[in-house]
């Protein structure tokens, strides 16, 4: 049964001129990396109110600092998987190719992958908030909480989308594009329910695309989904290349 669906996937996939692939926390937590909703998810432990919000960062910046230097350190210790690994392949397989992550955590640039659409933005960078410089910032453990901005000695924050902030137009704008034009879009690890990330497959469904949908739980676009793979992305996404050769 997973078989006829994986060689279905591969199917679509080969006769597809443009391929879009929107991945979520799902495809990092082989890696090690908590996802947000579900049993182990942060939002169990944690509230993205209290953490994921300009209104929470401007009430508390030392902890909202602790929390991203608690998960940097975590993301620091982990590897891409076989799923980050399987993408950065089609990047350089299909001629085609978007890769579009709601990931904060670098995982698919260190698979390989060239041209990643980071729509929540990048852990491993710091904003200014008054001059609006954004800079690489590897350090682990950071070596001061709240960091300051090395030109004018304001705080930063993390380079991050947190509820209730705008994505950034160029990113968002380029994955409605790349969505809205693909004959096939794999949608991976996502619950599927933070917009406007959840509103890409049903942009492209509505352009035609078939979409293919790779999670072990069922989500609100798993209705939609012409191929539901019931599986994990380091699994799933390997044996689909194997089916590809
Ligand atoms: C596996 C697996 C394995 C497990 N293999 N799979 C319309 C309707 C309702 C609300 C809104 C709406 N439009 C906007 C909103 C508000 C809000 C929103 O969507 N809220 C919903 C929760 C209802 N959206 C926003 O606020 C966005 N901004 C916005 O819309 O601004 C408008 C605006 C315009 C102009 C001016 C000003 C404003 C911003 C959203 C930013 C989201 N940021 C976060 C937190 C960042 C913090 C951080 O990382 O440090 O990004 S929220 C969090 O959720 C994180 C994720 O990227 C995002 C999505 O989560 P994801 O990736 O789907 O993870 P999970 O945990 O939910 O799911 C994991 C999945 O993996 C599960 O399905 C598992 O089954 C699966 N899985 N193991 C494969 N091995």
């Amino acid at each position: 049964m997973i078989g006829d669906l994986i060689r279905r996937a591969a199917d679509a996939l080969r006769s597809a001129r443009r391929i879009t692939v929107l991945t979520g926390a799902g495809i990092s937590a082989e890696s090690g990396v908590p996802t947000f909703r579900g049993a182990e998810g942060l939002w169990r432990s944690f509230r993205a109110e209290d953490l994921a919000t300009p209104e929470a960062f401007a009430r508390d910046p030392k902890l909202v600092w602790e929390w991203y230097d608690w998960r940097r350190g975590l993301i620091a210790k982990v590897r891409p998987n076989a799923g980050h690994v399987g993408l950065a392949r089609w990047e350089a397989r299909f001629p085609d190719f978007v890769l579009i992550t709601q990931n904060v955590d670098g995982l698919h640039p260190l698979a390989g992958s060239k041209a990643v659409l980071e729509l929540h933005g990048d852990i491993w960078k710091t904003r200014c908030p008054a001059e609006g410089t954004v800079r690489e910032n590897k350090d682990v453990p950071l070596p001061e909480i709240p960091p300051r901005c090395p030109a004018c000695g304001g705080l930063v924050r993390p380079h991050i989308v947190w509820f209730g902030e705008a994505l950034d137009p160029a990113v968002i704008q380029a994955a409605y594009a790349a969505s809205r034009a693909s004959d096939v879009m794999v949608v991976v690890g996502t619950s599927a329910i933070v917009y406007p990330a959840a509103a890409l497959p049903l942009a492209a469904a509505e352009g035609g695309a078939t979409i293919i949908e790779i999670n072990p739980d069922p989500t609100p676009l798993s209705e939609q989904a012409h191929i539901t793979l019931r599986g994990k992305a380091g699994e799933i996404l390997p044996l689909i290349d194997q089916a590809l050769d």
